[in-house]
């Protein structure tokens, strides 16, 4: 399955088209691409050509579904793959050149600072679980009225009654593209639209993600994905079917040459499993230790910086 990931690598690499991105570091980019990966027998898409940290992509996926948006609880757990966006933020208004090791301290110490500089706006975990509702609350000459909800639509748990309730719906739907919330949000999300179809008492699950840094986020993406089938598919009492990513613009960053050029040079070696190793009660009670990989033997982790 990695060679997929390999060979749209190379692709790019050597056939992409140059863009000047909205970080300014410059891409190369190829639109639209898909990738099968099959999750029967605990299989995990989990590239074995370099180390991925694959408990950070789960913690990431565990505090999307908590609903949070700030980066405390990830920095609680030494998560620190969402600091940058704050730290520019930050560094922006308030001119203090302050480290990223001690902005993160402060974030993790100092409860008002972290709501104050930590919040990433209505990102992945508002829209899934608190997508906002309206009811209408009057009229005057302009016409009605509209009152915004204390309480959003939690799409998970909604979805995860479909897949129990109406297999057979094509409207298995988890949306983060809120067109009106776009401008609030640090940055809009990436994987921005999963579809999960039954089949055969399957689950097949299909993200499509409109913006891919191949070289980095990939790999998380496509780790917490599967994750998500998984667990969708233990709550809804269904196998793990297949995973289908598809990609919007994809792209490596001209700054990740060495990554691009150590990975290309490795073969994939194994197949790693991941084994969900208790039901929680809902799709919202699971935690990181009820998640082992196995037969996991990757090559050397390959370090590369993120393009903010
Ligand atoms: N922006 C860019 N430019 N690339 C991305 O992959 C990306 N994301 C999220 C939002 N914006 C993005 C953030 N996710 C890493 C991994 C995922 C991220 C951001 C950064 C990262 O640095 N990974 C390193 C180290 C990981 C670790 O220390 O645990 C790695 O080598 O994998 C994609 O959703």
């Amino acid at each position: 399955y990695e060679q997929q990931y390999l060979d749209l690598m190379r692709r790019i690499w050597t056939e992409g088209t140059v863009q000047h991105d909205r970080t300014g570091v410059g891409t190369k980019a190829l639109f639209g691409a898909q990738m099968r990966f099959s999750l029967a027998d605990d299989a995990i898409p989990l590239l074995t050509t370099k180390r991925v940290f694959w408990k950070t992509a789960a913690r990431e996926m565990l505090w999307f579904l908590t609903g949070n948006t700030n980066i405390r609880p990830l920095l609680v757990n030494k998560v620190r793959i969402w600091t940058d966006w704050p730290l520019a933020h930050y560094r922006q208004e308030t001119g203090d050149d302050i480290s990223q090791d001690d902005f993160e301290a402060r974030i993790v110490a100092d409860e008002e600072f972290a709501l104050k500089w930590g919040d990433l706006g209505p990102v992945y975990g508002k829209q899934w679980t608190d997508w906002p509702r309206y009811e209408q609350s009057g009229s005057d000459s302009e016409g009605p009225l509209y009152r915004r909800l204390s309480q959003g639509i939690n799409q998970v748990a909604a979805l995860v009654e479909s897949l129990k309730n109406n297999p057979a719906s094509r409207r298995h739907i988890i949306e983060g593209w809120n067109v009106a919330e776009l401008d609030q949000m640090a940055l809009p999300p990436c994987h921005k639209t999963y579809q999960f179809q039954v089949a055969d008492g399957k689950l097949n699950g299909l993200l499509f993600q409109r913006s891919c840094d191949l070289g980095l986020g990939f790999a998380f993406n496509v780790f917490s994905a599967s994750l998500l089938i998984r667990m969708l598919a233990q709550q809804a009492g269904l196998q793990p079917g297949d995973f289908i990513w598809q990609g919007g613009d994809v792209h490596l960053y001209i700054n990740h040459a060495e990554l691009v050029e150590e990975q290309l040079s490795r073969t994939p070696s194994g197949a790693p499993k991941l084994r969900i190793l208790r039901k929680a009660d809902s799709i919202f009670d699971y935690s990181i230790e009820d998640f082992a990989v196995e037969d996991y033997v990757p090559q050397a982790h390959i370090s590369a910086p993120v393009a903010v």
